[in-house]
């Protein structure tokens, strides 16, 4: 019997997804996309409140397998065909998520797989992972929303740095550019990103999906249409019972006690 691409548990409100194909540094073919898809849009019916993301190895995911790409005799292959069907839908998937997903880097994150991660919420990596658009190495662009991503992360010139050259930066370099959230130790990296996923899984959930809405409209927002927008989601954020909640909790001095109910 063949291993699962992916492996799926739920605890504690989080579901956690594993890439599971180790012996390629977790690369995707299309049985691991589906896999991947399918955990994560069935995650929040299932009573997630958060969603974590690893590798199972030494990668967490070195991109398109490639050993599935090679030129056959039928002509070039279309690589677009492949962003439809697979990259695109998956990179969407993860952005529209209304919960937030924690994404822990446990080693080389490359090509698609670089991409992957940086659509995620927040982004923690160990320190000998690295990262690589490795797209230029075999002719391609970054795709997986890599020219939309890095450039709002890291500025253009980081951006054409990192997509021309494609060589590897450390897992502290991302952070200090700020492509990440944060570098951890190793041997610290499952169990903090574990600790914030259950943190952000016990959360106001109705307003982490307004806030997540709201910063992916502010780059096709003009400032008025972002107040506008601000507007209308705070009006919604102000009637869950979380707000309530939390000034509640705020005025009696204790913890909230968040049920991410609408
Ligand atoms: C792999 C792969 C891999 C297969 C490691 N495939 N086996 C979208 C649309 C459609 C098509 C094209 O692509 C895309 C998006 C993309 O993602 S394009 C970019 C694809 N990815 C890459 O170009 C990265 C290729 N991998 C590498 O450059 C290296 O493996 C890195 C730098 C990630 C890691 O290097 P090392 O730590 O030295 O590991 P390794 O190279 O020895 O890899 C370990 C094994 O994993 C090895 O297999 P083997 O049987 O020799 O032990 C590799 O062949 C295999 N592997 N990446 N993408």
């Amino acid at each position: 019997m063949t291993a699962a691409p992916v492996l799926v548990s739920h605890a504690d409100d989080v579901t956690t997804l594993t890439l599971n194909r180790p012996d390629k540094l977790n690369a995707f073919n299309e049985e691991m996309h589906g896999a991947l898809r399918k955990g994560l849009e069935s995650a929040p019916a299932n009573g997630a409140r958060a969603i974590l993301l690893t590798g199972a190895g030494s990668g967490f995911c070195a991109g398109q397998d490639l050993s599935d790409r090679l030129a056959g005799n039928a002509g070039p292959p279309d690589l677009g065909a492949t962003l439809d069907s697979y990259y695109n839908p998956l990179v969407r998937a993860i952005r529209d998520l209304p919960i937030p997903v924690v994404c822990a880097v446990n080693g080389v994150a490359a090509g698609a797989g670089a991409n992957i991660a940086l659509a995620c919420d927040i982004v923690l990596a160990a320190r000998s992972a690295k990262f690589i658009e490795a797209f230029a190495r075999i002719g391609l662009i970054p795709d997986s929303g890599g020219t939309w991503f890095l450039p709002r992360l890291v500025g253009e010139a980081r951006a054409k740095g990192l997509a021309l050259l494609g060589e590897a930066i450390e897992a502290d370099t991302a952070e200090h550019w700020g492509l990440i959230w944060k570098a951890v130790d190793d041997d610290a990296l499952l169990e903090e990103a574990s600790t914030l996923a259950r943190r952000l899984a016990a959360g106001p959930t109705q307003g982490y999906a307004r806030i997540k809405q709201a910063m992916h409209a502010a780059s096709a927002n003009d400032l008025t249409a972002q107040l506008d927008l601000e507007r209308d989601l705070q009006r919604e954020a102000g009637r869950t019972p979380d707000y309530a909640e939390g000034v509640r909790a705020f005025m009696e001095k204790r913890k909230p006690g968040f049920t991410g109910k609408a």
